[in-house]
């Protein structure tokens, strides 16, 4: 049976958010005091379990911004998926709930109490529906069905490490004029996106995760050298990512793709502070901002960076557009997104926005 998650009032959700270090550090405190915590977490080291939970708390005090029954179902799986395939055994999950249910007990006043209660009680009930084909229902997570033989030797070469080799396939492709975009798109992307999924699936390591992201930005850097100088007459555009997300890749991916298409592009990376922010888009007046999220537990920054935004007086005509796995993972717009411009569903859709506002 599909009950939709209870709702939280704004004030419960600020009280969770003002005593979340306290609640991650009690939770932490209880499972770590388990004698049966090497049964609950499996050859892991602590750290790996401590991070479930900075992320966990992270992650709902975002959530109570979007309040979307979708999204948490989809963020639970994909957590027990994760989790269970790098040996957290399935009791792990309940134990840890009810830690959340105890902290917040004995931290958290009523009427917030009771609120906070019934959502956990509801996640709790989550873990014992049956789960079908956890990655399946995100595209942004599962690679591509069919793979071209490209694909397939790209993968292998990043696991490898080999990134001579995924140079010499990528620089091929642009010798028999495939365009950046595709080699981006159809190339690169999707042969990330089965890199996330298998690292979820528990089959590749984070160092192959780390080896395979850090060959892609070489390709990146590599094949920039080979564009167009296309003349930059569109306009201004800054792209960046909200405080605290660390992927960087789709954002100057399409930093890359609006550049060539005739755009001045200033592209800050991942994680940038809000003031810093700010103060640039004042100096450099662009004609518009695209803001990257790829964590949904980055959304409460999204959401504070717009409202900053949009409170200064100067930056007034600015247009601003977001995307990232984060916004693709909603499924409906929430009150204070309206602060952006447009919401395209990727890069194809993001240089149609783009070129409607063109100066040029
Ligand atoms: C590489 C990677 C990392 C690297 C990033 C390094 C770097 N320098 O960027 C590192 C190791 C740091 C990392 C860390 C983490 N990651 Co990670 N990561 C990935 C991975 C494998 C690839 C990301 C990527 O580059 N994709 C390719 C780009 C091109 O695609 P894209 O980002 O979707 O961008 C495209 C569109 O979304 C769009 N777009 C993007 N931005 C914008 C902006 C606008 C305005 C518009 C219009 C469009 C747009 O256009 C882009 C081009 O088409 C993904 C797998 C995945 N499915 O993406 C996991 C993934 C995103 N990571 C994940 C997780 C869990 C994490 C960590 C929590 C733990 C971990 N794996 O180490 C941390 C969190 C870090 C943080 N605080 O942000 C999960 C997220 C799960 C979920 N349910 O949300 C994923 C999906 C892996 C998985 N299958 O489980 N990660």
């Amino acid at each position: 049976m599909f009950h939709p998650a209870p709702t939280v009032s704004q004030s419960t959700a600020v009280a969770y958010s003002h005593k979340l270090p306290q609640l991650i550090s009690l939770v932490n405190r209880r499972l770590l005091d388990r004698p049966d915590l090497a049964m609950l977490i499996g050859s892991n080291p602590t750290s790996v379990m401590l991070g479930n939970h900075e992320n966990h708390g992270r992650f709902l005090a975002s959530w109570f911004q979007v309040a979307q029954t979708g999204l948490l179902r989809q963020t639970m799986r994909w957590a027990v998926d994760s989790y269970s395939n790098r040996g957290f055994a399935a009791a792990y999950f309940t134990v840890e709930l009810e830690a959340w249910i105890e902290a917040i007990t004995e931290q958290i006043e009523e009427p917030a109490r009771s609120e906070l209660v019934a959502l956990y009680r509801w996640m709790l009930d989550q873990l014992a529906e049956p789960e079908q084909n956890p990655a399946q229902d995100d595209e942004t997570v599962s690679g591509p069905l069919v793979w071209t033989e490209e694909q397939e030797k790209l993968l292998s070469f990043l696991l490898a490490g080999d990134h001579r080799a995924a140079l010499a396939l990528t620089r091929e492709q642009l010798n028999r004029q495939a365009a950046l975009s595709a080699i981006y798109l159809d190339l690169l992307q999707p042969v990330l996106y089965q890199v996330g999924l298998l690292w979820q699936q528990g089959r590749i390591s984070v160092a192959h995760e780390h080896l395979a992201t850090s060959i892609v930005l070489r390709i990146m850097a590599s094949l920039y050298e080979h564009f167009p100088q296309t003349d930059r007459v569109k306009g201004k555009f800054v792209i960046a990512s909200p405080t605290g997300e660390q992927h960087e890749i789709g954002a100057r991916m399409i930093a890359d793709l609006l550049e060539l298409d005739g755009w001045q592009v200033l592209y800050m990376g991942a994680n940038t502070p809000v003031e810093d922010l700010i103060n640039l888009l004042i100096a450099e007046k662009p004609l518009a901002l695209g803001l990257s999220v790829t964590m949904s537990y980055n959304l409460g920054q999204l959401a504070d960076t717009l409202a900053r935004i949009r409170s200064v007086e100067s930056l007034a005509g600015l247009r601003i557009l977001a995307g990232g796995h984060a916004l693709q993972s909603l499924e409906q717009t929430p009150d204070w997104l309206q602060a952006v411009d447009a919401l395209p569903r990727d890069a194809a859709g993001l240089l149609r926005v783009a070129d409607s506002w063109s100066v040029s």
